[in-house]
């Protein structure tokens, strides 16, 4: 069995050949291989429509199952349908399908040199060496997965476009071609990430995007483009953030940056989509009044209603970046005449390298409730995949994967439980009292890693650059804008009117939620407020009893994870590969327990009310 397989769709064992060119093609093959596995005496039948859409209807009655809708919908829909007979679910009588939204992409951070910037499941399943390199067979099982859970659009290039990637639009169009027809069968169309500053390779002396020769260079870069993929989405764009060029460079706003580009893409129907990642990552930590969250918010809020139709701002879903536990972005609530897209972060840069585990689901349905589904008109997440033979690093880091894509699908369905319970089935298939275990570990996940690392909304206390392993000084006297300024009798930041005035980007309700020490949920008091060791939280404990006792706590967890997981009947692969990681995290929750709880000892100098260890 291919190892990808084992992920979420045990009922495959071929892979598809590469001479199936339309996504009913694939359908009719993954049903004549899959249902004789999954329910023999079923017989289901397939009514495309001959349109590109993606709704499905499925009908059922008795052992006969019609599936109709769009070519690339039929797929999804046999998908659901197979997954869901393994299941043992129901099907419905009737019942019809369609995306929230239109573009359900992932962005991959693969470099041209087979490096995956925040990778952590090997290297890059498209590139090697300075150029395309992939397995067909494997990129087909990638577009697969992708489909299974209504994926539909693959960024193939990292944000960070380094030389040569920038060729992917120029030379490497031919290959580029090659992987789209790849993906195409699938319902996945590419995206691809590119460089502001593109002309000036080309002896154009500006990337000024007011500049006519700038205009022209991007506009017959587009005709080329787009004859050699005529379904690419578009681009991705990662522009004056973190030293990418941009059009702050000549005094240009980001409407007027990312406009230019959107004309270009226009004619094609291609999609403009500009990251809103930009902060001053130069900022003196002696610097009070500079608040690194506000800064997309500042940047973007007055362009609203002024940018090209085909342009969608992409927003990381916290304020900060991918921290453990963050507030929403205020500025998804504060645009209403501007498309959006969210981003989520499947890698789990700050969230424990896919070696700890972290199941995102209870977040993603926090900050959903916050935002609103209607608000924004697309999904993105940063990907978790590598050429591992576990494709996600740690198995259970493709419940993220899979989560991600019911996620975009519907977001006002995507129930934490549901999703990990249905991962498991499908992944493991286990008694239920095993998949009961399994599921909580799974859901539980998030809060004990935020717990022995940086509860109460710290953040920041990662090791710097590697952003795995505690430190909790690591980021402070930095430039990075990433501060919790603890000191002998307080820590954290007070963002409200009194303070940064972040907090007064939200809406009222939310301002107020957040302004007030009452109503601020705990995990995100410190993240709004500056508060003394001694301040008495809701339960009675005090904030520094509450530090240590989340760390101890977090820590706690793991061991007895670590017990609960070595007695499940995992596949053997699996086992080895689940508890060395297992064992990884428990001496990682260790260190972040000790180290953290010492460094606030050591400030405070109060003791663990319980008696527990404490360094000097
Ligand atoms: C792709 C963080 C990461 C960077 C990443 C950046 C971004 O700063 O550490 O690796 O760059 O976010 O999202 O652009």
């Amino acid at each position: 069995m291919r190892d990808e397989f084992r992920y979420w769709l045990p009922f495959l064992t071929k892979d598809v050949p590469a001479e199936l060119t339309s996504p009913v093609d694939v359908a009719r093959f993954e049903l004549a291989q899959a249902l004789p596995v999954v329910a023999a005496d079923m017989k289901v039948e397939l009514q495309p429509d001959g349109t590109a859409s993606e709704f499905f209807t499925v009908r059922s009655e008795g052992d006969t199952v019609t599936i109709s809708g769009g070519d690339v919908g039929v797929l999804y829909g046999v998908y659901r349908v197979l997954m869901a007979l393994y299941c043992g679910e129901k099907l419905p009588s009737d019942q019809t399908q369609q995306p929230k939204y239109a573009l359900r992409m992932v962005n991959c951070w693969d470099n041209a040199d087979g490096d995956i910037e925040r990778g952590y499941s090997g290297r890059s399943l498209f590139f090697d060496d300075g150029m395309f390199d992939y397995e067909p067979e494997r990129l087909r099982m990638m577009a697969r997965m992708m489909a299974s859970v209504g994926l539909n659009v693959a960024c193939i290039n990292n944000v960070n476009v380094r030389n040569p990637a920038h060729r992917l639009i120029e030379d490497w169009l031919p290959e580029l071609a090659e992987v789209a027809a790849i993906f195409r069968p699938f319902g996945v169309k590419l995206m691809v990430s590119i460089d502001y500053s593109q002309p000036m390779r080309h002896g154009v002396p500006t990337a000024d995007p007011l500049d006519e020769r700038v205009q022209n260079w991007w506009n017959e870069q587009c005709k080329l483009v787009y004859a050699a993929v005529p379904d690419l989405v578009g681009f991705l764009v990662k522009a004056d953030s973190e030293h990418r060029p941009g059009p702050f460079t000549y005094g240009r706003n980001h409407a007027e940056g990312a406009n230019m580009l959107a004309r270009a893409l226009k004619p094609h129907g291609g999609k403009l989509i500009w990251r809103c990642f930009v902060y001053n990552c130069q900022q003196d930590w002696r610097d009070q009044k500079t608040d690194r969250p506000a800064a997309a918010y500042n940047h973007y809020v007055y362009l609203d209603g002024q940018f090209e139709d085909n342009v969608i701002l992409q927003v990381k879903n916290g304020p900060f970046d991918f921290q453990v536990r963050e507030p929403l972005s205020p500025m998804l609530l504060a645009m209403p005449k501007t498309s959006l897209a969210i981003e989520w972060q499947l890698a789990q840069e700050y969230t424990g390298h896919q070696i700890d585990i972290y199941a995102m689901m209870g977040m993603w349905q926090e900050v959903m409730a916050d935002l609103g589904s209607d608000t924004i008109m697309a999904m993105a997440a940063v990907s978790n995949w590598g050429d591992d033979a576990c494709v996600y690093g740690h198995p259970f880091a493709a419940v993220n994967m899979f989560g991600y894509g019911l996620l975009c699908w519907n977001p006002d369905a995507a129930d934490p439980e549901a999703i990990a319970r249905t991962w498991a089935k499908l992944t493991y298939n286990f008694s239920k009292a095993d998949e009961d275990t399994l599921v909580d570990i799974l859901l539980e996940s998030r809060c004990a890693y935020e717990k022995y690392t940086s509860p109460l909304g710290l953040c920041w206390m990662v090791t710097p650059h590697v952003h795995y392993g505690a430190s909790p000084d690591g980021y402070e006297y930095t430039a990075w804008g990433t501060y919790h300024r603890a000191s002998r009798d307080a820590v954290g930041i007070d963002r409200t009117s009194s303070g940064t005035g972040y907090a007064d980007q939200y809406p009222a309700a939310l301002r107020d939620r957040y302004s007030n020490l009452e109503t601020c949920p705990d995990e995100l008091k410190l993240w709004f407020h500056r508060l003394r060791y001694d301040y008495v939280m809701a339960d009675g404990r005090t904030l520094i009893q509450r530090i240590y006792d989340d760390h101890f706590e977090g820590y706690d967890w793991v061991v007895a994870a670590e017990e609960k997981l070595a007695v499940l009947p995992f596949p053997e692969a699996d086992k080895a590969l689940i508890m060395e990681r297992m064992s990884r995290q428990k001496k990682n929750a260790r260190e972040w327990c000790d180290i953290v709880n010492s460094f606030f000892y050591r400030f405070s100098g109060v003791e663990d009310a319980k008696g527990r260890p404490l360094y000097i």
